[in-house]
């Protein structure tokens, strides 16, 4: 027992203890929380619409409790953005990391005396354990995983579509720890001929008009790879998980949407048939056609078969410079940014100044995983002062690269075109009046 839980270090367990005693309960009234952030000294001044205004959506920074001000996108549900500037790290600070909720009546509150993960429906043994069995019963790991949504980038599409207007920042980089996923289906026994597995969080609130759907279901095939590698997470980034971001507890699926990663998991649930509620069976489905590709016009005549969203395809970001500022000619540059994909590790990362017409190769930064951020650099001498098109591109372990076409689906789903960044070079700084 002692062994097993060395993966785990002191300080986190430190931590750990404590979010189980001075963070059992995690309480806030929004309005007047949110007067009460402090200034996060981090936080780069917005540097207003520059040649690229849109790498972040447009709308207000705003503060929710144990969160940094953050790119407002709706209330109610709340859907935050993570400003561009926090790519720089390749692991994204708790307090900066996107939310976005489907129903209105989110907790507020978790008391961990009280709170207990269910294991239920096709199951031999039913169980509940509580947070201290959670963390003491069963072997802690931890995975390094993007976690982004699957409308990320949704501004993009042409024509528009419905739902939140995402620009680049509906993404973020964790360490997640936790336990498998598999060890406590089998804490609980999975009967045989279960087909599926549920989770569920603690909010509730009327969905989409129309959906008749009042709670956030999702589930996935219990036959599915990605189950072998999913954890049911405890810690992000070694620290108690925000509660905007699922404490006490989130399902972590490395490589797929996180629409699959469940916040404030408290129930799962084995199925003996296939999930049909509202979440899996009309929302966060994709055309069954290569890139999940379609157009209006194949939608309007019918016919066009989905499935249900699972990956993520290979993207890459130039991060820094972000063409706020003009750069002097001559002056030496490192292009900086990172790359993922959720089929694997990225292997290369090219970079053009040219808008796509010539690549050269960008330097990896550290390997934290298959699933993680990659952070990549390049160095940049622009010798004539002109307008550049900067362009990056990522190409994962599968062989699949960025495409410079871009994607159209109705749900606004998979966005992955290679990304471009204007940048103005001027005049020699300094020399020519010397
Ligand atoms: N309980 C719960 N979990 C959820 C959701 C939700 O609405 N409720 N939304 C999912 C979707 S679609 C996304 S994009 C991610 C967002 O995770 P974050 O808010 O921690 O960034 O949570 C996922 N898990
Ligand atoms: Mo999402």
């Amino acid at each position: 027992m002692e062994q097993r839980r060395q993966n785990v270090s002191r300080r986190d367990a430190l931590k750990l203890l404590s979010a189980a005693g001075g963070l059992t309960i995690v309480k806030w009234s929004r309005s007047t929380f949110a007067e009460q952030l402090p200034v996060n000294q981090e936080i780069e001044p917005f540097t207003g619409p520059g040649p690229n205004p849109h790498w972040n959506s447009v709308g207000p920074y705003v503060g929710e409790p144990q969160k940094a001000p953050l790119i407002g996108l709706t209330d109610r549900p709340v859907q935050l953005e993570t400003p561009r500037s926090y790519f720089r790290s390749v692991f994204t600070p708790n307090d900066a990391f996107y939310v976005r909720w489907h129903l209105p009546d989110i907790p507020n509150r978790v008391d961990l005396a009280e709170w207990g993960l269910k294991i239920e429906g096709n199951v031999n043994k039913p169980l509940t354990l509580s947070f201290s069995e959670l963390t003491e019963k069963f072997k802690p790991v931890s995975v390094t995983a993007v976690n982004q949504c699957s409308g990320n980038s949704r501004s993009r599409f042409q024509p528009r579509v419905a739902g939140g207007q995402w620009g680049n920042g509906a993404m973020g980089n964790a360490l997640w720890t936790g336990v498998r996923l598999r060890e406590l289906l089998d804490a609980a026994g999975v009967k045989q001929g279960s087909v599926q597995v549920q989770f569920q969080g603690l909010e509730t609130g009327p969905g989409p008009q129309g959906s008749g759907s009042n709670v956030f279901l999702k589930s996935l095939e219990l036959s599915d790879s990605a189950l072998d590698e999913a954890v049911v997470a405890y810690l992000m980034n070694g620290e108690p998980l925000p509660m905007l971001n699922g404490f006490p507890l989130r399902l972590v699926v490395p490589g797929y949407f996180a629409t699959y990663w469940m916040k404030c998991l408290t129930w799962i649930r084995v199925l003996a048939t296939p999930d049909e509620n509202f979440w899996m069976k009309t929302a966060y489905r994709v055309p069954d056609t290569l890139r999940g590709n379609t157009t209006p016009e194949e939608m309007k005549a019918g016919g066009v078969k989905t499935i249900a969203i699972s990956r993520m395809p290979v993207r890459s970001f130039l991060i820094s410079p972000d063409g706020s500022s003009k750069i002097p000619a001559g002056m030496n540059v490192t292009l900086r940014g990172i790359a993922f994909s959720g089929y694997g590790k990225i292997v290369k990362v090219e970079v053009s100044e040219d808008g796509t017409k010539t690549w050269r190769e960008a330097r990896l930064g550290e390997d934290h995983g298959a699933y993680s951020f990659r952070t990549w650099e390049a160095q940049w001498t622009p010798k004539i002062p002109r307008s550049y098109t900067l362009a990056v591109r990522a190409t994962d372990e599968k062989g699949k690269v960025q495409p410079d076409e871009p994607v159209w689906n109705p749900g606004g789903y998979l966005w992955n075109k290679i990304e471009k960044q204007e940048i103005v070079v001027g005049k020699v700084s300094g020399g020519e009046s010397r």
